[in-house]
């Protein structure tokens, strides 16, 4: 082995060895939501050497880079035995998507990737592209891996070779090991995309929050996240899609929106964590948002918070697809903490930490959409006023004279 391939492979080793075993700094206050967290908690470079190295100096004497890795990001996520496991998607430099299985013990930092990337099963028509998994632990005690699938847009005309068909594959597992993989969802949309399994049996029926959408970018006359249900996993078919939260004119999910990940079932509602799209002379924004629906009827909105939950900011704005925040997955612990993994501009995950708890009280506390300038100043100075009358009557003296000291 000569000495250059030694010093950089050992190199590598420790290098990686540090990123893959560095303790992650939850920041200080926040803001009272959710509290972010210094490190990304996955990135390209958490994947293993072996997969990206030719590891031999014979075959390899210069130790580059044979199968590089260009990000990893929009994890599905979901908690077994009190660990964490995330289901990347991964990224070859080659621009395809695959999943990958990283887990850690506290979900926080130490997330490690398995040994292999997850060989997909695949239908007649195989997937030229697939990312962005949601999972489900179904009450029928599966666990559902609802995918985007991606193919040619086979009615593109000739020479055009961007055009894409997205539709929503299926794949389900015990174990995240052995994966079965069933048709893909059959709706009347032209396509689909963000599409989740919901939780519980609704009517006895398979229940699904879709994004019909009218072309692969456009949602067109989608409208937003949907609702319809199937009779059965195996040949899903929703004949139906009734609209839950539309997008709206002039609010963060303008352009389109999708649900996140599957909705956490609480004693007041549902609580859905989802992105919204805008478009700005800089391209489009995404952001991560919240409502909240009802458990008698999971197509009824009860609680609309105006705006955004998570929105890019610092390094999280840079990426391949700048300005983009993305969640595809969370866990809920035993002990009510919920963590949201999210993922930058297309190119790292995060993870976010809050609770049901404070999910509940932002969601059915935060104000909502007055839809106009005026409506929302009203909002605001109702909280200013409230906020005075409390500084006013404060009976704690050195609580009000620092009170008073920010007006
Ligand atoms: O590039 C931003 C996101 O774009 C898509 O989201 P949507 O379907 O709402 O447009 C997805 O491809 C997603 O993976 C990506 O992060």
């Amino acid at each position: 082995m000569n000495s250059l391939f030694e010093n950089r492979l050992k190199g590598l080793i420790r290098e990686h060895n540090e990123l893959i075993t560095r303790p992650n700094e939850e920041e200080a206050l926040g803001n009272g939501i959710f509290k972010r967290y210094k490190y990304p908690v996955v990135t390209a470079e958490h994947t293993p050497l072996f997969w990206r190295y030719d590891l031999n100096p014979e075959t390899n004497p210069f130790l580059m880079e044979r199968d590089g890795v260009n990000c990893a990001f929009n994890p599905g996520a979901i908690e077994l035995n009190g660990k964490v496991y995330l289901i990347v998607r991964t990224e070859g430099v080659d621009r395809k998507s695959f999943f990958a299985v990283a887990e850690s013990e506290n979900g926080i930092d130490n997330f490690k990737f398995w040994d292999f990337p997850i060989l997909l099963p695949q239908t007649e028509n195989p997937d030229v592209n697939v990312y962005d998994m949601r999972l489900t632990k179904h009450e029928d005690g599966n666990i559902y891996g609802l995918f985007c699938s991606e193919r040619k847009d086979p009615n593109a005309p000739k020479g055009d070779t961007s055009s894409a068909d997205a539709q929503c594959g299926i794949v389900r597992t015990k174990d995240l090991k052995t994966w079965e993989r069933l048709a893909d969802l059959k709706t009347a949309s032209a396509q689909q995309r963000n599409v989740v399994l919901h939780p519980e049996f609704v009517d006895g029926k398979y229940a699904f929050y879709t994004r019909p959408q009218d072309g692969f970018i456009e949602t067109g006359n989608g409208g937003g996240i949907a609702w319809g249900l199937a009779d059965n996993m195996e040949n899903a078919v929703i004949e139906k899609e009734v609209l839950v939260d539309e997008k709206l004119y002039h609010t963060i999910k303008e352009v389109k929106n999708g649900q996140g990940p599957a909705p956490i079932k609480t004693d007041k509602g549902w609580i859905h964590i989802a992105h919204g799209v805008r478009n700005t002379a800089a391209g489009l924004r995404y952001v991560i948002y919240s409502f909240m629906t009802s458990l008698e009827d999971p197509t009824k909105v009860i609680y609309s918070p105006a705006g955004h939950l998570i929105a890019p900011m610092g390094e999280e704005r840079v990426g391949d697809v700048s300005n983009v925040v993305f969640t595809n997955g969370l866990v809920v612990r035993d002990n009510g903490e919920v963590l949201i993994y999210y993922a930058s501009s297309d190119t790292r995950c995060h993870v976010a930490k809050t609770s049901i708890a404070q999910l509940l009280d932002y969601n059915m506390n935060t104000p909502k959409d007055a839809l106009i300038s005026r409506g929302c100043v009203e909002a605001r100075c109702e909280i200013i006023s409230k906020n005075f009358e409390f500084i006013e009557n404060c009976e704690d003296a050195e609580l009000k004279e620092l009170l008073k000291s920010i007006k």
